[in-house]
């Protein structure tokens, strides 16, 4: 028993915790000084400590300490996430007012929220009574991915709602970004560690959301900024304006370049300004969202395909820089194509430092008459390779060289041939370890068979030291192969095997993605996936069944047959399946467009809205599955009254758990 003197003494401290948080980390205007804080926040660790009954999952003390997951779960969005249509200029934004005013029919100004467009990752944070119960993703918007221990770790975001008044519910939507400033610290100490920095403040943001361990997480400086709402229940708001108020209100960061204006001039003149004031902030923002403020226009405009009606992203320009060409490199990628890259004087442009650019072929180095020594424009558009714009040749001096093209392979030395009516020349060395260190990349990024840590530096190791020839010998490498490369740790090598293990059951369509066949991309490897259901079947397939798939013309036919005749290919794949790879079937292939395609549901307990035969048939007709019993290959157990044994074996075995206000969401979200 916990005496209630304690019980209140700990209350107290947590409610003077987050309300100091509040105040270091949103608002920036400490009132104590560090030491106190750290007295305060030390009593009341130990107070847990000799009382644990006293930890609440909203004390300041927990935000850290959960073990690492093995994958995260899916986090079904209540009301969907959606997207946001881009303005590319003033013109644009004109349209969208006209539309907006067209629809509403009215003459009169609308009243627009104006505010920056942070260039980080969406969120969602759900909060129950005031304590948040949730984070996820914002994944393709329907649904994401349960990120609640990572997200606790943020400072910014509130584990506990301020203030008194409260909602009963609300999903708060925002952005986790990195400050640029803490992204170049942490890419120099990613650096030092021989791991492969990141690319810009987004990418670090994102990779530092889904970490699997949460401590890495906590160690990453993320912040939070709210930009609007789900759900929201037990809370009346007019305006996103006041809602913007209300979430400051509640502990949360929203920015403070806000602006409200009546009619669209006012907006078109905040995106200019706030476009010429982008290097201020001290995070990366692309672009300016405007709104309609007034949330009873919203709801009248509603919203078309996946983007609301009453909201629109204006775009800034690419941030562009000037600088010289040392070089032109003839570049190697996983096809063999030969690529011509500007090697650069180094140029921070929008505070990433740029050094190389690409020149895209042959053609476009003549066209755009670019030569070693030139000085050029670049310029660096969100995630894409930064390009070369235009040379300045009234900067040219005549010692600059035109770029040739090298007959043979700087890598490898075989013949780079460019078939008749091609842009691109290829490597024809079939051995290139250029070539192969990009086939190795490609197949263990991200989106292919995402095998985490096997960046640029250790696949140029294992390529040089002979380890991998193929990408089959990759599931051969154990711990005892990787101990003595530079850089790599006892731990890290066990990661690296465990991730590499993790990836012989990815599923079929990212592994024929992953296989970097030409011409298949993402769609294409999922609708062949779908189509053929095996990777045998897929194998053996004739050019005719491949044309009988929807969106594959003769090129992709031909290539994919091309790719699977090559003995040299069937053997990798031979090699792969002999290492225990095992490509997972597509679940329902004919249904996977539909919303819940591949998703199985279990039903437990008395449903109040509907029979268990319509909720049956209203997950049906979106494509998901029922089943009467609840497994790890359930994906959601719904909950009605009086649920029987179904829902403690859900429990068990982590299976998300709905509640039938949940289940209606689901499927209102579902079903557009
Ligand atoms: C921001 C949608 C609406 C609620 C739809 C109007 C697309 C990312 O600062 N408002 C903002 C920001 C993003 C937003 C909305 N307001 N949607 C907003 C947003 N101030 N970044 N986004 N999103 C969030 C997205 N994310 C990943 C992939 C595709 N789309």
């Amino acid at each position: 028993m916990v005496p209630d003197s304690l019980r209140r003494r700990a209350e107290d401290l947590r409610q003077l915790i987050h309300y100091h948080n509040y105040r270091y980390y949103v608002l920036d205007r400490p009132e104590i000084p560090d030491e106190e804080y750290d007295r305060l926040f030390r009593e009341l660790v130990e107070l847990e400590e000799r009382y644990p009954e006293l930890r609440s999952p909203d004390s300041p003390t927990q935000r850290v300490g959960a073990p690492p997951l093995e994958a995260f779960e899916p986090a079904p969005h209540a009301v969907p996430m959606l997207s946001l249509e881009n303005a590319m200029d003033e013109a644009e934004l004109r349209e969208f007012d006209a539309r907006v005013r067209r629809f509403l029919g009215t003459d009169e100004p609308v009243v627009y929220s104006c505010e920056p467009k942070f260039d980080g990752l969406a969120v969602e944070l759900t909060y129950r009574d005031g304590v948040l119960v949730r984070g996820a993703t914002r994944g393709d918007g329907t649904v994401g991915e349960d990120v609640t221990v990572n997200l606790r770790t943020v400072r910014t975001v509130p584990l506990g709602l301020l203030g008194t008044e409260v909602p009963r519910l609300v999903d708060v939507r925002g952005e986790v970004v990195m400050p640029v400033e803490a992204f170049h610290r942490l890419n120099r100490e990613q650096e030092q560690a021989g791991l492969t920095p990141f690319a810009n403040p987004r990418n670090a943001a994102a990779g530092s959301v889904r970490q699997l361990d949460s401590s890495i997480t906590a160690r990453r400086p993320l912040e939070f900024f709210a930009y609007g709402v789900g759900r929201l229940e037990g809370m009346e708001v007019k305006t996103h304006w006041e809602l913007m108020e209300r979430l400051h209100g509640w502990g949360f960061r929203v920015s403070e370049h806000r602006r409200r204006t009546r009619g669209i001039d006012g907006a078109v003149e905040y995106c200019r300004e706030t476009e010429a004031r982008r290097d201020e902030f001290p995070y990366e923002i692309d672009g300016c969202v405007i709104k309609v403020d007034d949330l009873e226009l919203q709801e009248r405009l509603g919203a078309k395909a996946r983007a609301p009606r009453w909201a629109i992203a204006y775009k800034f320009a690419p941030r562009q820089a000037v600088t010289r060409v040392v070089d032109i490199e003839a570049s190697v990628g996983r096809t063999g194509a030969v690529t011509p890259v500007a090697v650069l004087e180094p140029v921070s442009v929008g505070g990433v430092t740029v050094s190389r650019a690409t020149l895209h072929n042959p053609d476009e180095v003549a066209r755009k008459d670019i030569r070693i020594g030139d000085w050029v424009v670049i310029q660096r558009a969100g995630d894409v390779i930064p390009e070369v714009v235009r040379a300045l040749p009234e900067r040219r001096t005549g010692d600059e060289r035109p770029f040739v093209m090298p007959e043979r392979c700087p890598v490898c030395g075989a013949r780079i041939e460019r078939p008749e009516g091609e842009a691109i020349p290829r490597c024809t060395g079939l051995s290139c370890p250029a070539q192969l260190k990009a086939r190795i990349r490609h197949f263990a990024s991200r989106r292919a068979m995402d095998i985490d840590g096997l960046g640029t530096k250790l696949v140029d190791q294992l390529v040089e030291k002979g380890l991998v020839r193929d990408v089959a010998d990759l599931f051969r490498l154990s711990e005892a192969d990787l101990v003595p490369l530079e850089r790599m740790a006892e731990k890290s090598a066990r990661n690296l095997v465990e991730a590499i293990d993790r990836a012989r059951t990815r599923d079929l369509a990212r592994f024929v993605y992953a296989l970097g066949i030409r011409h298949v991309g993402e769609a294409t490897a999922r609708a062949l996936a779908e189509r053929f259901g095996s990777l045998e079947a897929l194998m053996d397939a004739s050019e005719e069944d491949l044309l009988a798939v929807p969106d594959v013309g003769p090129e992709v036919a031909s290539s994919v047959r091309a790719f699977f005749a090559e003995p040299a290919n069937r053997e990798s794949i031979r090699r792969m399946l002999e290492a225990g790879v095992r490509p997972a079937p597509p679940t329902r292939p004919e249904a996977a467009e539909a919303p819940l395609a591949g998703k199985t549901f279990v039903f437990t307990g008395a449903l109040e809205s509907m029979t268990r035969d319509e909720a049956k048939a209203r997950v049906e007709a979106l494509g998901g599955k029922v089943t009467s019993s609840v497994s790890r290959r359930t994906d959601y157990v719904v909950v009605g009254a009086d649920p029987g044994s179904k829902a403690e074996k859900a429990r068990t075995l982590g299976v998300p758990i709905l509640t039938e206000p949940e289940f209606l969401e689901l499927l209102k979200t579902a079903s557009g």
